[in-house]
C-alpha cells in the first residue's frame, strides 16, 4: 500500500501525483475492489544511503474482473522518477491490459506510455475506436515502440513529453483509455469456456515475458540490487503471470 508518507510528506512529482490520483480514482469505482497481499520485502522498499537513496512503493489490489492491479511509484538517486502501472485482467474475463509507463529523468519526461492491450487474439469486445477518438496530434516527440513491443495495440501511446501542455494531454489520454477500460470491464461477464481462458492465459503470459526483454527495467534496477534480486522482483511483483 502507498504510504501516508509518499503522498502527503514526500514531494512527489506533481505530474506522477495527478496521473496516480486519477488512476486511483477509476480504481475506486470497480466491483469488489481489495487488497492483495504481497511481500512487504518486495513491496515497500526505502533506502537512504547517500548517492543510492531509493525508494519504491507498491499498491496491489484485485476486483471484479481483473486479478491483479499494480500500481508503483518509484524514485532511484532522486533524479529517476518512475510511475508503473499495469492491471492484468482476471482472464476469464473479456478485458483487455491496461499498461502504463511515465519515467522522468531530472525534469524531462523522457517516456510516456500508455495502451488498453489484446488479452486474447479473439477479443470479442471492440474498443479500437475509443481509443483513436481522442486527439493526440499536439505530440512533438512521439517514439517507436521498440522490438519487444508487439504486445501493444494498435492505438499505444508513446511519446517524450516535452511542455505543459504534451503533459496535461498526456493526463487526458491516460484518463480517456482508463475510463474505456472500466465501461468495458461493467460490460462484460464471467466465461467458462476452457479454451477461451487457456488462450487469454496464453497471451497474459506472452505479455510478460515480452516486457520483461525490456532491458531499460532491469538495467536501472541492477544499479541498486543484486541480479537474484532483481529477477525475483520482475517475476514476482511487476510482470507475474
Ligand atoms: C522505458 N523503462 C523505460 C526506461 C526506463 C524504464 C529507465 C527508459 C526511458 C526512456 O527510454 O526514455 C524503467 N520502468 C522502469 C523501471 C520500472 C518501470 C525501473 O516500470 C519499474 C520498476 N514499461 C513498463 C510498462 C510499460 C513499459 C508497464 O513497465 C508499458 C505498458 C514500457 N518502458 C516502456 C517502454 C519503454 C520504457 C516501451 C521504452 C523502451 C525503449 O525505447 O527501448
Amino acid at each position: 500500500m502507498l504510504s501516508e508518507s509518499l503522498t502527503k510528506t514526500k514531494l512527489i512529482d506533481p505530474l506522477i501525483l495527478t496521473l496516480l490520483q486519477n488512476i486511483r480514482e477509476h480504481r475506486s469505482r470497480l466491483i469488489n475492489l481489495s487488497c492483495l497481499e504481497v511481500d512487504p520485502n518486495l513491496s515497500n522498499i526505502i533506502s537512504n544511503e547517500e548517492g543510492k537513496e531509493l525508494y519504491i512503493e507498491n499498491e496491489f489490489h484485485k476486483a471484479e474482473g481483473f486479478r491483479k492491479l499494480h500500481i508503483e511509484v518509484a524514485e532511484f538517486s532522486k533524479r529517476l522518477k518512475i510511475l508503473h502501472c499495469v492491471f492484468f485482467p482476471d482472464p476469464k474475463y473479456d478485458i483487455p491490459i491496461f499498461g502504463m509507463d511515465l519515467v522522468k529523468v531530472n525534469e524531462v519526461v523522457s517516456a510516456a506510455i500508455v495502451d488498453l492491450s489484446p488479452s486474447s487474439k479473439n477479443q470479442n469486445i471492440k474498443y479500437d475506436k475509443l481509443l483513436s477518438s481522442i486527439d493526440k496530434s499536439v505530440f512533438e516527440s512521439k517514439r517507436d515502440i521498440p522490438g519487444w513491443g508487439d504486445i501493444f495495440s494498435e492505438n499505444v501511446f508513446f511519446a517524450s513529453l516535452k511542455n505543459e501542455i504534451e503533459k496535461n494531454v498526456f493526463c487526458k489520454i491516460v484518463d480517456h483509455y482508463l475510463l474505456v477500460l472500466i465501461k468495458l470491464s461493467q460490460s462484460v461477464s464471467v466465461d467458462s469456456d476452457q479454451e477461451i481462458i487457456q488462450e487469454r492465459i496464453k497471451y497474459q503470459k506472452n505479455y510478460c515475458i515480452q516486457q520483461m526483454k525490456n532491458e531499460k527495467t532491469s538495467l536501472v534496477l541492477l544499479k541498486y540490487f543484486n541480479k537474484k534480486w532483481v529477477d525475483e522482483y520482475i517475476k514476482k511483483v511487476l510482470f507475474d503471470f
